[in-house]
């Protein structure tokens, strides 16, 4: 087992990952820029070492300073969380260069999965099933057309190098092609250095429902059922649940079984997760891989109780996974707590947290790393807190994250437990009747004053 772990990341994600460490013997290196001098990773782990301004560019994502910061504390793996270098095949590269542990998926796996043509050819290679389309990059704007009208308008137009919905364009009919075509071009160019467009059916009203899986050094891949992530904003994740109330236990199992074929295609090592778009008739279709720990991992440890931070060390480290299938045996929903302003478009509120109370009690789980005092800095992700409720029913559940949110204080910024609390209370939520869509048509009701 390491002795020694770097943690490549801030806020919530580096306490979650150093509270495991803890449970498990092994010592934490917090690095952190000059903003996060005051987070609590940099108070809770062994050592900590500032290693840059607050600019990601020169802080969390600078390989070079974050290697030597490795070496000369002796750590003997790291841990990137998620987000920041979390899926960057170079930076996993490096490390293994270096002799220290890279825990996460080998580079190759990362980049089998980063590039989405790539990662759709090696799906339908594995017998996965993908959204109909184009096969392969589309090469310019009359094979384009071509593919469209063979697929069936509507069509979506989609960056190889995109993911997270960058680059993605909807299109209605033949007429509206070219417009969007163009448009897509220029936004992969821009966002990605590459402008590389394939074409898929476009599905109405999908569910965003992803399967979480976890593979070791030996070959072995199973999975950990499923979470529902229909509720997002402009491709921002905002309420997460486990089971996803559209699931049945037939297609669980499909789905399951489809998400293990994925990761043994790749010969998957870590957790990872497999997203699925899910139309109303539950066709099922890959949508993309994510290989890293996820912020809404914590639905899942609660319904099926295992400790997912804990597995990945284990898998890196080299032990086997137990090989069973999880099935979840309780309900779980997290709230994502931004400081943000829902009644202002979600707009960025950051700033000093002047009182700080968080919800507590049976069935619930606060993961957060600020407190009263602590400033929001305004350089990086807006999450604050993620508030995780759990219960037997959804019905119970619901309610708990009710109860908890009323509880939730957080004064001197904006953050999203209004939304939340509203949400909660939204008959089609209740209903579990819901697709990707249904924050476009969510109004917030204002306050009195
Ligand atoms: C789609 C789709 C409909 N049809 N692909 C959005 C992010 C990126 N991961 C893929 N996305 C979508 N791909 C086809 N063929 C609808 C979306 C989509 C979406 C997916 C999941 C969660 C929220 C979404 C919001 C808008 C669009």
């Amino acid at each position: 087992m390491f002795k020694k772990i770097l943690i490549a990341n801030r806020g919530e994600i580096a306490l979650r990952i150093i509270r495991t460490c803890r449970e498990m013997g092994i010592k934490t290196v917090a690095i952190y820029s000059t903003a996060d001098r005051e987070s609590l990773h940099v108070r809770f782990a062994d050592e900590a070492v500032c290693i840059g301004p607050p600019s990601s560019a020169l802080s969390y994502l600078n390989i070079p300073q974050i290697m030597a910061t490795a070496e000369i504390t002796n750590a003997d793996a790291i841990h990137p969380g998620y987000g920041f270098l979390a899926e960057n095949a170079d930076f996993a590269e490096v490390c293994t260069e270096y002799g220290i542990k890279f825990i996460g998926p080998s580079p190759d796996q990362i980049r089998k999965m980063g590039d989405k043509i790539t990662a759709k050819d090696t799906m339908i290679k594995a017998g996965v099933p993908v959204v109909p389309g184009s096969d392969g990059l589309i090469k310019d704007l009359k094979q384009g057309i071509k593919t469209a009208k063979e697929t069936g308008f509507p069509v979506i137009l989609k960056a190889t190098a995109g993911g997270g919905g960058k680059g993605m364009r909807v299109v209605w009919d033949e007429d509206g092609f070219q417009e969007a075509w163009e448009k897509a071009r220029q936004e992969a160019k821009a966002s990605f250095a590459n402008d590389g467009i394939y074409v898929e059916k476009f599905i109405e009203e999908p569910r965003h429902i992803e399967i979480q899986i976890a593979g070791d050094q030996q070959g072995n891949v199973c999975h950990l059922s499923e979470r529902d992530c229909s509720i997002q904003r402009r491709h921002q994740k905002l309420v997460e649940e486990s089971p996803s109330p559209f699931m049945t236990p037939a297609l669980r199992k499909k789905m399951g079984a489809a998400a293990i074929k994925a990761g043994k295609a790749i010969n998957y090592e870590g957790v990872g997760t497999v997203e699925f778009l899910v139309d109303k008739h539950r066709n099922f279709y890959f949508m993309e891989m994510n290989t890293r720990i996820q912020v809404e991992h914590t639905v899942t440890e609660e319904v099926i109780d295992h400790d997912l931070i804990k597995e990945q060390i284990k898998i890196a480290a080299g032990e086997p996974i137990s090989g069973k299938n999880y099935i979840p045996q309780m309900h779980a929903i997290e709230c994502r707590i931004n400081a943000e302003d829902p009644f202002n478009d979600f707009r960025p509120s950051p700033g000093v947290i002047t009182s700080f109370h968080s919800s507590k009690g049976h069935g619930v789980r606060v993961d957060t790393h600020v407190y009263a005092g602590y400033s929001v800095p305004p350089y990086y992700d807006s999450m604050i807190a993620k508030l995780i409720c759990r219960a037997q029913t959804r019905e119970e559940c619901i309610t708990k994250m009710a109860r908890a949110l009323d509880e939730f204080i957080v004064e001197g910024i904006k953050t999203t437990v209004p939304f939340h609390q509203q949400l909660m209370r939204d008959e089609s939520f209740r209903n579990g009747d819901f697709h990707t869509g249904f924050l476009q048509t969510f109004e917030m009701e204002k306050p009195e004053k």
